[in-house]
């Protein structure tokens, strides 16, 4: 299970009301160019990570005893675990043979293409965008399970004369991945593809329109999605509210949307910066290219992360998305230093009693010390540089 920062509760967007900006659908009569989606960086050796919210997220109840009972709040199931390696070995196999990173970014130069990145949590729907605006295969996951293994790129398609790619990413709250080797993924992906010439046309940030607050998860995605792009390259953003079929009442949708944008401050920093808030009302092919039409038609821009990590050589800590996700990790560790002493002292002051409690208070500790390590750990694989980085994925023959 993966390393994960604890979410840190969560905010009411209901209420209020929204002008929709995003209704004006494009009609594109486009062609396909097609060659197979690449999956870009192999999916790390890290099965064995911990989730971190462990032993925030539990509800901690005492039991008759006296003793604690933790409830998880989260599991993961291992048996998931190998659908989704098949289903990524799936994608794996349609890549065309010998086709590199490095080829396939010339490809990308030569034609002049537009590349966009697709950001947002797990399950916001992602890969199901891109599939439809490119009838791809990227592998949909169901709620639960993240299914986008890593950085991957679709199909070629021709809108408006131009060929665009898309960029898939996994969500900061991925089920398989830390959230320092997402940042580390995405991070490489947006160096390298600038390190070669290549900007991006825009970043597309998907949030579902059905999640009635903003949990921890969503928060963290959103600010870790603004720390990546910066605020200059707002304009060439657009904030995408998904799954309004699934909506029963449609005016709920816009009351969310317009708290979205107007209270959330995450997504008031990002409009305040020229980030579009756009609906992608069905889940079509149409409705998904005329968001993208919205990006091909601006000036291609050069995000935060890039200029960070190629232009001013910043370490990934030192950069604002992994100096955000560092602060994260280091109030996570110094929240369990502090837990983890209150539990040594509980377990003195109770050593000549109850020896269940005793053995119960030990295995607490052995929990909270696991995701002490772990947290240190992930605070180490973000003090890397693009160096290092490229370094690590030639090793794992990704870059
Ligand atoms: N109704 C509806 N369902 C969607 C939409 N987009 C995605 N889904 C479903 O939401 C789930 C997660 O989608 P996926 O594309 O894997 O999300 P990702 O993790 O962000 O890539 C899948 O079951 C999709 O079929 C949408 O616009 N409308
Ligand atoms: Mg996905």
């Amino acid at each position: 299970m993966p390393y994960r920062i604890a979410d840190r509760g969560q905010s009411d967007i209901s209420g209020g009301t929204f002008n929709d900006v995003g209704r004006d659908q494009h009609n594109q009569t486009d062609s396909h160019d097609r060659t197979d989606s690449h999956n870009i960086t192999d999916s790390h050796n890290k099965t064995d990570s911990h989730n971190a919210t462990d032993s925030h997220n539990r509800a901690t109840t005492r039991n008759h005893k006296g003793s604690r009972n933790y409830k998880e709040s989260y599991s993961y199931d291992t048996e998931d675990s190998d659908d989704v390696e098949t289903l990524a070995s799936q994608i794996m196999s349609h890549l065309p043979s010998g086709m590199s990173q490095l080829a396939l970014m010339n490809n990308m130069k030569r034609q002049k293409a537009a590349l966009i990145a697709v950001m947002g949590a797990t399950g916001s729907g992602k890969s199901t965008f891109i599939n439809k605006a490119c009838d791809a295969g990227m592998a949909v996951g169901n709620d639960l399970e993240s299914c986008t293994q890593s950085i991957e790129v679709s199909k070629s398609f021709t809108m408006g004369g131009r060929t665009v790619y898309m960029i898939d990413t996994p969500g900061f709250d991925d089920t398989n991945k830390s959230d320092a080797d997402v940042l580390k993924e995405i991070a490489l992906y947006l160096a390298e593809s600038y390190k070669n010439g290549i900007q991006l046309s825009g970043v597309l940030y998907l949030h579902r329109i059905t999640d009635n607050r903003v949990s921890g998860v969503t928060r963290r995605n959103m600010m870790m999605f603004q720390q990546l792009c910066g605020f200059n390259a707002m304009s060439n953003v657009i904030i995408v509210t998904t799954m309004w079929q699934k909506l029963e009442n449609q005016d709920e949708g816009a009351r969310r949307e317009q708290q979205l944008g107007a209270k959330s401050i995450f997504l008031k920093q990002a409009l305040e910066g020229g980030a579009q808030l756009i609906r992608h009302p069905q889940n079509t092919k149409e409705s998904a290219r005329a968001v993208i039409s919205k990006l091909l038609a601006k000036d291609p821009v050069t995000l935060q992360i890039q200029k960070e990590m190629v232009d001013e050589k910043k370490t990934l800590t030192e950069s604002a998305a992994g100096s955000y996700l560092n602060n994260e990790l280091r109030e996570q560790i110094k929240k369990h230093e502090e837990e983890l002493k209150n539990l040594r002292e509980e377990m003195a002051a109770t050593r000549h009693q109850d020896t269940l409690l005793q053995e119960e208070l030990e295995e607490e500790a052995r929990t909270l010390r696991e995701s002490l390590n772990k947290a240190r750990e992930e605070k180490e694989k973000i003090a890397t540089d693009y160096a290092n980085m490229r370094e690590e994925a030639e090793k794992r023959g990704g870059c």
